[in-house]
């Protein structure tokens, strides 16, 4: 139908265009030939067709039907085009769709490509992987939206707090407990809501997958509103990386410990973490009613392990605190108002303040009573003595009780035993003594709501908890010049840095976007961000500054349009028209260039403003997963899909092999498991194929290059000489944890090294680069001796050599994973003295070369690595975990009774590649009574030669435990796509294969001659 325009043109037309009806191979590209019969029927069929579509179609239709509509057509250059020249590409022979049918699309579709059952048009079905946004009405709160927004301008009133604590200590409800009392509507005491679980699949495993922000206004003991930004984090080691960006957001932490399990490794871990962001902690011991119910502790005892947890939090903080520098950070306790106790689950949460105030207006007590100076005597060694009416140090008797058990455990004790304990007419008695109002239907619900209405109207909102954050967190204002001075990478006294400090709205827009969330949809996505001055508004212009962006080079930026501004409140936004310093906001229209956080400033101006520090993490992303569309047609959606993976898990990274096979690393398996369920249903609907989950290995050394290597350039102008060696043991931890960095003077790196580890001052301070990258675990040294080697030229190709190395680490040459723990030493060098000679493509490779043939002919190594294991079970079961664990090529660091509880924690080591399933067995072994975290720990050394030929590897069978190197090396190479063995006379020129050889014969005679020797190389070659 779309041909219906033309036709045979008329025969005054015949006789002009006769030449131009044939192209240059004698073909016929003239008008189409209309003179069939058929034609014609089919002609007058398809005019009743169009009267269908309308006047305007058909009055195109029969523009064919004259001669004017031809000539209109063959004439492309205008009116007079008929007497011009018009070349033969220039002609127009058929009209243009949109001239016949304006509006119409044709699609073209491959019979094959779709399903009979499948609908052409799919149905819109809307994903519900989200309860966010999804609720039909919002709550009303306790405020108008307004006051919270009036309060978003007051920074002074705002706290920044990040809610974190050890898997499943009940983070999620203690933010349930404050939400609701910011809701008018009354919730059901049966239900948890777990508010802040947006995710569908967060409710359903009943365990916190994303961080979620929160703004609540709550009010403190004196009634004072304060407007708390909290955001409740997961507390699975798996979603470390969540807590690392949210931390970088807050200006204090809230530690939420379970006042059973206690300190937990996580729990360590997280105060540690805490601790690097500089940020003051204040604790909540939450399931304060296990102590009561489960444990059943006489309030005496349960009193000693609250006060045993509080000092293994101090200990940890005390442990963790990253070195004299740093101011001390407080210790904590309940009478310097920095613990609440709580009991998410029954509503209720209290600081010795609002207990003694609550204390105060339970008795009626006059302003002679200072709650405060009570609530001091309510921790520690402080006795009631009843005859003189005060407090002592020292019990006015034996049997006498601290104040704490006196005064809060034993009236809670009788409130537990009461509610649970009697029957309705008693218990309205009861409660009318305690001024509790319930309900009379309320009385006979079960135990737990009941316990939850009962305690949650004796305590009242949480407001010793608004209390204790408050006063021990700091406001957005008062912290601005740690946080700048910690996380700014531009001058301290530039504009934009002065302006942050001072938190200035009216200072140029400098917002640090920390995580992106994705959209329920799982296309778009909403940046999460901190402003630190100026002043973020919607359809404002913004440049977006990525990870990669310096002064320099400029490329990672991009400007955006913020075309929604919001505040998180768990299951919906609460819209803004702008965000001023100190604030939280999610923003919309920026995310397309951020890949996990960004700088935002102004679009003109400020462009001396440089970036936020990139997030790092204590989790590596050390398990593999290698992924396939299960369709080959749908690869680029999966590689979209990919794309959005790694923008919303923090610290999961995806590659592709050179096989070309799609890889996902993450940090555990619970982490993979959500990528795959994100990447299946949410960012993509797609099958994926997936194959065994394996592990990232690393290489590195174990003993000096047994002979100096050298390489020649392809042009052989130049030659480098090199020598790998191990690095000494904690060295490669502490560069990538940023204990030093080459951007420092050259002295004070030199200082560094000389100080710590020992090496010469000359050496230290002729450190070139770490590699793979900045802050990576290999160390290049120019160990040249200026009297041998002209310096200056050796300078002139300092970057060729150092990316040669830095490429070299990034695939080291055993199976292509990355170099760890090697330091490379350049010992000689010629360079040629004519620049041309001695360009990056001459230096760089030869560079890696030389890196390669020392690291080979050092003892090479393969690592892997090793989780840290903490188990909690019963005694009992402490035998079938060793058991389990020595299956697995774990073992066990140590193992100890938990204080106050009837468990054990045992602590073990366990190969990240045997720990796929561990957790599985665990419960299949101690019937269930197991429970474990695992997070990684360290890299090991793989038993084995990696490079011994001589190992034979049956496949199918696990590998004896001296040739696993060479298992796991052989079978990573060939799922990578690279040849069976490693070619090391790829890397070697010939002359130092030649010495190389010389080398094994010196060996070999003197092994003959009775004497001991063997160069370290001598197997490889
Ligand atoms: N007995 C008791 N159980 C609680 C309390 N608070 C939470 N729980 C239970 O602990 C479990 C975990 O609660 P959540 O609030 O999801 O804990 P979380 O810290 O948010 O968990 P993650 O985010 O997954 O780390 C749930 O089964 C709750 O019922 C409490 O105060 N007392
Ligand atoms: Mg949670």
């Amino acid at each position: 139908m779309t041909q219906r325009g033309y036709r045979a043109p008329s025969a005054r037309f015949w006789g002009e265009m006769e030449d131009e009806l044939y192209d240059e191979f004698g073909n016929y590209v003239g008008p189409g030939l209309a003179d069939s019969s058929d034609e014609e029927e089919n002609e007058d069929e398809e005019e009743e067709d169009m009267d269908d579509f309308g006047e305007g179609a058909s009055r195109a239709g029969h523009e064919g039907d004259g001669g004017e509509g031809e000539l209109a057509l063959m004439g492309t250059n205008g009116g007079a085009g008929s007497s011009s020249i018009v070349l033969h590409e220039d002609k127009k022979y058929y009209p243009e769709m949109e001239e016949v049918y304006p509006g119409v699309n044709t699609v073209v579709l491959d019979e094959d490509a779709q399903g009979l059952d499948e609908p052409i048009i799919q149905p819109i079905r809307p994903k519900k992987f989200s309860t966010l946004l999804a609720e039909k009405e919002l709550p009303t709160t306790r405020y108008t939206p307004e006051f919270l927004t009036t309060l978003m301008e007051t920074p002074t009133l705002l706290r920044n707090v990040c809610v974190m604590g050890a898997l499943h200590h009940g983070k999620t409800l203690l933010m349930d407990l404050l939400i609701q009392q910011t809701q008018e509507a009354p919730w059901d005491p049966a239900k948890e809501v777990r508010y802040t679980d947006t995710r569908k699949d967060e409710q359903e495993r009943a365990l916190s997958i994303k961080s979620t922000p929160v703004s609540l206004v709550l009010e403190d003991t004196r009634g004072k509103s304060f407007l708390l930004n909290l955001l409740d984090t997961p507390g699975m080691a798996n979603f470390s990386d969540e807590v690392s960006a949210a931390l970088r957001a807050c200006d204090g932490a809230l530690l939420v410990v379970d006042a059973v399990e206690g300190v937990m490794m996580q729990t360590e871990r997280l105060i540690k973490r805490a601790l690097q962001e500089q940020l003051p902690i204040v604790l909540v011991l939450n399931k304060v009613d296990r102590l009561i119910l489960e444990l059943k502790l006489p309030p005496a005892d349960a009193y000693y392990k609250l006060k045993h947890t509080i000092e293994e939090v101090n200990a940890c903080i005390e442990r963790h605190t990253p070195n004299a520098l740093v101011k001390r950070p407080k210790r904590i306790s309940p009478e310097l108002g920095n613990v609440a106790f709580a009991s998410a689950i029954h509503g209720w949460c209290f600081s010795l303040g609002s207990f003694a105030t609550l204390y105060a207006s339970y008795h009626n007590l006059t302003s002679s009573f200072d709650p405060a100076e009570f609530a001091k005597r309510l921790w520690g060694n402080a006795y009631f003595d009843e005859s003189t009416r005060s407090f002592r140090k020292k019990p006015p008797h034996p049997e006498a009780d601290r104040s704490f058990v006196q005064f809060i455990l034993e009236p809670l004790y009788k409130i537990y035993s009461h509610t649970l304990g009697e029957d309705a007419p008693e218990l309205t008695a009861v409660l009318r003594e305690l001024g509790v109002r319930v309900r009379r239907e309320d009385l006979h619900l079960d135990p737990k709501p009941l316990l939850k209405l009962v305690l949650s109207k004796f305590f009242g909102p949480a407001t010793g908890l608004v209390d204790m954050l408050a006063k021990h967190v700091p406001s957005p204002v008062a912290a601005a010049v740690a946080k700048v001075e910690l996380l700014y990478m531009g001058a301290q006294d530039s504009e934009a840095a002065v302006a942050m400090k001072r938190c200035d709205p009216r200072g140029p827009l400098m917002l640090h976007v920390v995580k992106l969330y994705s959209a329920p949809d799982g296309e778009s996505f909403q940046a999460f961000g901190r402003v630190y001055s100026g002043t973020v508004s919607t359809g404002q212009s913004v440049r977006v500054l990525g990870e990669a962006y310096t002064l320099e080079d400029e490329e990672d930026m991009a400007v955006r349009e913020v075309t929604g501004l919001s505040v998180g409140q768990g299951r919906y936004r609460l819209e803004v028209s702008r965000a001023r310093p100190g604030n939280w906001v999610l923003l919309e229209g920026v995310d397309g260039p951020i890949n996990k956080t960004a700088t935002l400033t102004e679009a003109r101006g400020n462009d001396e403003a440089a970036i936020f520090r990139p997030l790092t993490f204590d989790v590596a992303p050390v398990l593999k997963l290698a992924v396939e569309p299960l369709n080959p047609a749908e690869l680029p959606k999966m590689v979209e899909a990919l794309r959005k993976i790694r923008k919303s898990y923090p610290a999961a990274q995806t590659k592709v092999e050179e096989s070309g096979e799609h890889v996902v690393l993450g940090t555990g398996e619970l982490y993979l498991d959500c990528i795959m369920h994100d990447l299946r249903h949410l960012h993509a609907n797609l099958e994926v194929k997936v194959a065994d989950p394996v592990v990232s290995f690393c290489e590195t050394v174990r003993e000096t290059s047994s002979l100096r290597c050298f390489a020649e350039t392809p042009n052989k102008q130049n030659q480098l000489h090199m020598i790998a060696e191990p690095l000494e043991a904690g060295l490669a931890r502490d560069i990538e944890a940023g204990a030093v960095s080459t951007d420092w003077d050259r002295r004070a790196v030199g200082d560094f090294f000389h100080a710590k580890y020992g090496w010469d001052l000359l050496t230290a301070r002729n450190i070139w680069a770490f590699g793979p990258d900045k802050q990576g675990p290999n160390v290049l040294i120019n160990d040249t001796m200026p009297s041998e080697v002209d310096q200056r030229l050796l300078d002139g190709v300092k970057d060729s050599i150092v990316q040669g190395f830095q490429w070299g680490c990034r695939e080291g040459p055993l199976c292509d994973e990355p170099i760890r723990n090697v330091k490379f030493k350049i010992l000689d060098a010629t360079i040629a003295t004519e620049p041309v000679h001695r360009g990056g493509g001459q230096i760089i490779p030869t560079a890696r070369r030389v890196a390669y043939s020392a690291f080979l002919l050092a003892t090479p190594q393969l690592m892997e690595p090793y989780f840290k294991v903490e188990v909690q079970c019963p005694a009992d079961c402490v035998d079938a975990i060793h058991l389990v664990l020595q299956r697995r090529r774990g073992h066990v660091k140590e193992d100890r009774p938990k204080p106050g509880t009837p468990f054990y924690t045992v602590e073990a080591f366990l190969p990240a590649i045997d720990s796929f399933g561990f957790e599985t067995d665990l419960r299949a072994y101690t019937q269930g009574q197991a429970f474990c975290t695992q997070v990684f720990d360290h890299w090991k050394e793989v038993p084995g030669d990696p490079l011994d030929r001589g190992v034979v590897l049956h496949p199918l069978e696990p590998a004896p435990i001296n040739s696993l190197a060479r298992d796991f090396m052989v079978k990573t190479r060939r799922r990578k796509g690279l040849s069976e063995d490693v070619m090391i006379s790829k890397y070697f020129d010939a002359e130092l294969l030649q010495s190389l050889a010389n080398q094994q014969a010196e060996a070999a005679a003197a092994e003959m001659g009775g004497m001991n020797g063997g160069g370290a190389g001598g197997g490889y070659y």
